[in-house]
Formats: C-alpha cells, structure tokens, sequence
C-alpha cells in the first residue's frame, strides 16, 4: 500500500475540477433548437457546483493507466450528465421530494416540475451523444456506450432507486440494503473506473482491479452519506439532512449503528487500496480518493 492522504486527492481535484466544468459549460451552450428555459434548467443543474467525484473517477483511472486526461474528458463528462440527470429526477416530488441540492433550490423548485423532467430526460440523451461523438476509436465508443447504459439502466441505477423506494416502506435488513446501493450508488462509481480504464487501454487485470476498487469506495461513499445525513450539517453538505431518519429509510446506521457503519466503511476504504497494487505508485491519486471519501464533510 503507498503512503498517501486525502489532501493529495483534495489539491488534485481542485486543479482538475475547473477543466470538469469548462468542459460541461462548453457542452451546455445549445442553439435556439434548445428551449431558452430548457436551456437554463439543465445549466442550472449541471453547473451547480457538484464534487465532480465521478468525472475525477474517470481522468484519474485514465491517467492511472497512462492515458491522457484531456482526451478522457468526454468520458467524464458523460458519466456526470447521468449522474445529474438521476439527482434533478431523485429531487423530485414524486421522489425524494427536496428543495435544495448542491447549494441551491432544485431544478424543479428554481424553475417547474415538467421542465425539470425534461432537463433530465435531456442529460440521460446527452450523455450518449457525448460517448459516441468522441474521439475514441469506434470500438472503444461502443464498449462505453453499453458500460454506461448497463449501469444505468433497470438492473443498476433505475433499479437500486426502485427498490431503495419500496425499501422506504417494506424495511428489509442488511444484504438487501447492500444490494440497492451497490445498483444505485455502486454502479456509477463503478462504470466511471472502467470507463477511464478502457479509453485509456487498460489491460484486463487493471480492469478488474478498477471493479473491485469502484465496489468498495461506492459502498463506503455509501456509508458514509448515510452518516452525514444523521450528523452532518445543511449548509455544508448543501442538500437537507436528517431526511432518511425522518422518513423511516433504511440506512446503515439505522442497521448497524454508528460505530458498526464506521468501521465498515473503514474495512472497505482498505479493502479498496489493497485491490490497486497492479497500478504500483500510479495508484497513489485513486489512494487519497478512497481516503477522502472517509473524511468527507459534505
Ligand atoms: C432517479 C434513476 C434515479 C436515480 C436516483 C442520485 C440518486 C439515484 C439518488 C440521490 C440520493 C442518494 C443518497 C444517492 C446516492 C448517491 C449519492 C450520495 C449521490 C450524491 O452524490 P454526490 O455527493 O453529489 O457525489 P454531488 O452533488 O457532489 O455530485
């Protein structure tokens, strides 16, 4: 294992981040073919200042595999388009019901709810078209197109959110609750590895590790996103707290308590890094991730 700390993931992330949101920017100025309103909700989301973790997920497994990082950015981009989409959908009424996201009211809140519908509706297209419209090699377009459409599709994302909203009224006990998150949180986390893995060449072993290292941190990112949401505090993790446990969710505290979901989300951080070594110091950047995921306040 190298010696690494979240701070080394925090300085690279913060002269990366800024290429993330030029990039989105640049995808986000439609024509007049695009509504203005329409135009406005998706920037609204999209921009809003979001951690960017999976798009940095993507650069750095590139960049770990040797892989230019401004060639990758595509890739990023497009997973972050899905991942906002599924945050503008999940904010809804009909959903998780919530007013504030990353700082500010939620697309449907700051404009209605059909255009919030829409705006998502758009960044789940979108995300597509920025894959196949790459510069990658044809192969390598039509390997990403499955690996994101797989993931967010019925038996990853759509499907870990359709029963993380039964489970808000059925209960169930720790392997299901696994389950769900390893589909709804998990699998993002996962396709952005690979994703990074195969523009940038990654041989079948770097692929694996990848999988096995994104499973882990998805599900301690997990862990401890249900924590802050017992502890943590409104304007620094600007989204509202405490809903789970007034909403009766399930969650890992709720199964195992506090100390129980700490320690797990720490066996897991460890787990992760061990599944790094055939990267050698490459892996020192996908190290301090795991580490800062731990520490994370919002
Ligand atoms: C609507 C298909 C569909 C899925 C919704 C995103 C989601 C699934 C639910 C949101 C609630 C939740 C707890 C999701 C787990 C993943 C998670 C913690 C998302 C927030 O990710 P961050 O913290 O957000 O990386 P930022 O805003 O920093 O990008």
């Amino acid at each position: 294992m190298l010696d690494t700390s979240a701070s080394l993931f925090v300085e690279y992330a913060a002269q990366v981040r800024p290429e993330i949101d030029a990039a989105l920017d640049r995808l986000s100025r439609y024509d007049d073919q695009c509504p203005a309103r329409l135009r406005e909700a998706i920037r609204h989301s999209l921009l809003a200042p979001g951690k960017r973790l999976r798009p940095l997920l993507v650069l750095m497994s590139a960049e770990a595999c040797g892989y230019n990082r401004t060639a990758a950015l595509p890739a990023a981009c497009a997973v972050e388009m899905i991942h906002t989409y599924s945050l503008i959908h999940d904010d809804l009424p009909a959903m998780d019901n919530d007013d504030l996201r990353r700082g500010l009211p939620t697309c449907h809140a700051a404009f209605d709810e059909p255009t919030a519908i829409l705006a998502g509706d758009a960044l789940l297209a979108q995300a597509f078209e920025v894959l196949a419209g790459a510069e990658f090699p044809p192969s390598v377009k039509g390997w990403c197109c499955l690996e994101l459409a797989q993931a967010a599709g019925p038996r990853a994302l759509v499907g870990g959110q359709a029963d993380d909203l039964s489970a808000e009224f059925q209960g169930g006990d720790l392997a299901f609750l696994e389950h769900i998150h390893r589909r709804k949180t998990g699998a993002l986390f996962v396709v952005s590895l690979r994703l990074g893995g195969i523009v940038g060449g990654a041989s079948e072993e770097q692929l694996a590790a990848l999988t096995t290292y994104g499973q882990a941190i998805g599900l301690a990112f997990q862990i401890v996103d249900d924590l802050l949401d017992l502890q943590g505090d409104t304007t620094a993790m600007g989204k509202r707290t405490q809903k789970d446990s007034h909403h009766g969710k399930l969650t890992f505290p709720v199964l195992l308590g506090v100390e129980e979901s700490q320690q797990r989300a720490r066996r897991l951080v460890t787990d992760a890094c061990a599944a790094l070594t055939v990267f050698g110091a490459r892996a020192a950047r996908l190290e301090a991730l795991a580490r800062y995921v731990l520490e994370r306040k919002h």
